[in-house]
């Protein structure tokens, strides 16, 4: 699963990009690769490890991961070619979910291509250029579609070119894909297009360090416009100075916190710990754990992912003989501070094959070989 960082040249998604995979470099002792210059592989923040391999007394963590690709930079005319357009189109294709970096720093220093900072502006530049790739793709598929709909008496097929045609006046009405009125069906069928505006989105709002330290993005007019733009279309904002956390992701986990305390951070968490959250929640997956003297470890899943699927993760053989997962509950085993004493009060579930798998489940799956 890839997120790759969107946005207009010269808005921080490199800088950005740099201190996330620094952050990942951390994780140096996990099974950490880089697939390519552009890629990097980054290791979702969870407090959760460190506590249970305290518990369990294991040295060994084993997170959870994501990608993350750095995108050149996109421009007025990309989808007509301009630039390097075709390409950053197709690599912005072959990702599950964007993160769209918007300049809301003031820097004079720091060229912006359309000659000041207006997030609204850049937002809606950017749009355009994809809603128009996605408007040339979409007219392919409904010419081919309509021309073998006039031949055939499929009533599924004529459903279908109906909500394309829907949905082609929805984009030429300029609005992405990602807001599209649908049903579970059609929103069903519309994935199998593979638009660029209907992947899941989040803003990364790249505000000035000072800004970031003293909190005062909260009053800022451009962290608002992309907050307005960002509610209309149920998409996250998350606020980052990316220079900063660069900075700060080169630090071991202990020194980040007395670090941002000295600096005298408004807030606790660094921006780039949020933006990784945040995005592996918008590709829609959640980590299961597994917890033991051997290693703690974030199993990636799929929200509704049942038991046996989970266990599939570990090894099919899991999946194969699966018989039952006993499960407590991360708060619980804190509490009781041992699975035996959870048992005793009760606090081990044993679920079956439908089990769908829940946030803070810690398992241990049993099963045949
Ligand atoms: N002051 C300040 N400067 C930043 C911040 N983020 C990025 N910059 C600067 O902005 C310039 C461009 O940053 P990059 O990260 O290379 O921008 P980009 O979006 O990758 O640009 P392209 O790859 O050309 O599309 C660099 O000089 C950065 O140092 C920030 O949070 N604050
Ligand atoms: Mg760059």
């Amino acid at each position: 699963m890839k997120l790759g960082i969107v946005g207009l040249p010269n808005v921080g998604k490199s800088t950005l990009f740099n201190a996330l995979t620094k952050s990942g470099a951390q994780a140096a002792n996990y099974p950490f690769c880089t697939i390519d210059p552009n890629v990097g592989t980054v290791a979702v923040p969870d407090e959760r490890l460190g506590v249970l391999a305290k518990l369990y007394n294991t040295e060994k963590i084993v997170p959870a991961f994501v990608d993350f690709v750095d995108i050149a930079g996109l421009v007025k005319g990309a989808s007509q070619g301009e630039g390097l357009g075709n390409k950053f189109l197709s690599h912005i294709r072959e990702t599950d979910a964007i993160v769209h970096v918007v300049r809301c720093f003031e820097n004079k220093d720091i060229i912006h291509v359309e000659g000041s900072v207006n997030p609204a502006r850049d937002i809606e530049t950017i749009d355009t250029e994809l809603i128009l790739a996605d408007i040339e793709s979409l007219g392919r598929r409904i010419e081919k579609a309509q021309k073998t709909a006039r031949s055939s008496s499929d009533k599924k097929l004529r459903e279908e070119v109906e909500t394309m045609e829907r949905l082609m006046k929805h984009l030429s009405d300029g609005k992405p894909a990602r807001t599209f009125a649908q049903n579970d069906e059609e929103k069903e069928f519309v994935d199998t297009l593979l638009l660029l505006t209907s992947k899941p989105i989040i803003y990364a709002a790249n505000v000035s360090e000072d800004e970031l330290v003293s909190g005062s993005y909260e009053h800022s007019p451009f962290v608002e416009a992309v907050r307005k733009i960002a509610a209309g279309e149920n998409a996250e904002v998350v606020v980052v100075s990316a220079e900063i956390e660069e900075e700060i992701a080169q630090l071991e986990d202990d020194e980040k916190a007395e670090y941002m305390e000295a600096m005298g951070f408004a807030v606790k968490e660094s921006g780039l710990d949020r933006l990784i959250k945040a995005s592996y929640k918008l590709l829609g997956l959640f980590s299961y754990l597994t917890a033991g003297q051997p290693e703690v470890r974030a199993w990636t899943i799929p929200v509704g992912t049942k038991a046996p699927q989970a266990a599939g993760k570990i090894h099919s053989d899991f999946e194969k003989g699966f018989i039952r997962a006993e499960i407590v509950s991360y708060p619980d085993l804190i509490k009781y501070g041992s699975v035996n004493a959870a048992r005793e009060a009760g606090k081990v579930r044993i679920e079956g094959k439908d089990y769908v798998m829940q946030d803070n489940d810690i398992v241990h799956f049993r099963f045949n070989n």
